[in-house]
């Protein structure tokens, strides 16, 4: 999912297996914004959890987005559905 700006950085995204996941950037005053969506399928909400950190809620039916910076590396998982889980990895 390289694209644009994102030639220089690579951006890896997992989703667990109910979250169909995207990303798109753009430069701003030099720092590479990226920004993460994840689209819910399910008749049902999903989050996206950053254990100590940050928090999407995805309701059901709808997409929902997040922005991580540069050399952001996360572990994500669902609050709701424990066992789905992600990783984001900026490489800079
Ligand atoms: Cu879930």
């Amino acid at each position: 999912m390289t694209t644009g700006l994102l030639n220089r950085r690579q951006v890896l995204v997992a989703g667990a297996a109910m979250l169909a996941s995207t990303a798109l950037a753009r430069a701003h005053n030099g720092t590479v914004h990226v920004t993460i969506e994840w689209t819910n399928t399910d008749p049902f909400a999903h989050t996206a959890t950053v254990k100590g950190g940050w928090e999407v809620t995805i309701p059901p039916g709808q997409k929902a987005t997040h922005v991580v910076t540069a050399d952001d590396t996360v572990e994500y998982y669902c609050r709701f559905h424990p066992n789905m889980k992600g990783h984001i990895r900026v490489v800079g």
